[in-house]
């Protein structure tokens, strides 16, 4: 559950598991140096609350789903890669990337110039891939890279060493971007859903480093899924308040740590490998073992669960999805 549940009661934003952020990853493309790879996550195939198997429908067509980037540390969007869905002709689920920049960038919406349009989703077990421009794309079911003991945390932190997403699928939206269209420097990451089915856009979820959504948000996590990480100063005292219940430290401490996870950004510079909490996230980085070392001020170090196994060490680089959702695969 990095984000996974991030809405109210470990439900899903706006009721739709589709637009559920879970993990945020970026890295160099490997063997690769002047492109970069960035990943988000979204809808988790099982839920919470309500229990049980999300849709197989995999994205909704009335979101866009979006990476922000910061290229001048002023926490304010300078790039925005846009992807929304759409049906074709034959009923097929189409993807468009779209690149906005400068304050079109920083604006909800939209706009942005076109780089990669009519983009087969892959809905069975073959990755569909589409390339334009220097970038690559891919979007559809893959098995969930994230691990992670939930029962544990959810049972005081008795963590077994069982890992929840051991056969858990997820959304993935993957492109694989040239660095000089990021400016070959440090940028600062988030992703966010952008909900439009009420008439107008409306942000949904949003979100970067693993997991504060869900843990350090408390009773204003509508707020913090509602707000940009210019604002984030202000949650410094949630978060501050979750680090003292969890955790038992001091309230100076809890405050000064809350000040170092906010905002909720993932810095990368392209230049460089890539280790969370340093350097972007690669997949298979084990960011739960430091965010359960922060939240419990040292008590417990490690959930007992490692990276999957099932990685790929080429595009889209998540492992082949546990379920079959189509036909696909026999049909190709
Ligand atoms: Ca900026
Ligand atoms: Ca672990």
């Amino acid at each position: 559950m990095s984000h996974h549940y991030s809405g109210p009661d470990y439900g899903f934003p706006h009721g739709d598991a589709r637009l559920d952020l879970t993990d945020l990853y970026a890295f160099p493309k490997p063997g690769e140096d002047d492109k970069s790879i960035l990943v988000m996550n979204v809808h988790p195939a099982v839920g919470v609350n309500p229990a049980g198997p999300t849709t197989d429908d995999p994205f909704s067509t009335e979101a866009i789903y979006e990476f922000k980037i910061d290229t001048n540390g002023d926490t304010v969007a300078d790039i925005a890669y846009r992807i929304s869905f759409s049906s074709s002709a034959e009923g097929a689920l189409i993807a468009t990337l779209r690149r906005a920049q400068d304050e079109q960038a920083a604006r909800i919406g939209d706009s942005g110039d076109i780089i990669i349009k009519g983009a087969a989703v892959s809905t069975g077990l073959e990755a569909r891939i589409t390339g334009a421009r220097g970038y690559r794309f891919f979007a559809g079911w893959r098995s969930d890279p994230f691990f992670f003991d939930t029962q544990g945390a959810l049972n005081d932190m008795q963590f077994t060493g069982e890992d929840f997403f051991a056969v858990a699928d997820v959304c993935s939206i993957v492109i694989e971007v040239p660095n000089s269209d990021l400016g070959n420097k440090r940028i600062g990451v988030w992703q966010r859903t952008v909900d439009g089915k009420g008439g107008k856009w409306v942000q949904a979820d949003r979100g970067a480093r693993p997991s504060q959504s869900v843990f350090l948000t408390g009773e204003r996590k509508g707020d913090y899924l509602a707000a940009e990480p210019v604002d984030d100063a202000s949650f410094v005292p949630v978060f501050a308040h979750s680090l003292e219940h969890t955790g038992g430290s001091a309230r100076e401490e809890a405050i000064r740590v809350a000040g170092t996870l906010l905002p909720d950004i993932l810095f990368y510079d392209p230049r460089l490998p890539a280790a969370y909490p340093d350097n972007g996230r690669k997949l298979s980085d084990d960011v739960m073992d430091g965010f359960i070392s922060t939240i419990t001020n040292g008590k417990v170090k490690s959930d007992n669960v490692g990276p999957h196994t099932d990685l790929l060490t080429s595009f889209p680089y998540l492992g082949v999805p546990h379920k079959v959702r189509s036909a696909e695969r026999a049909a190709a």
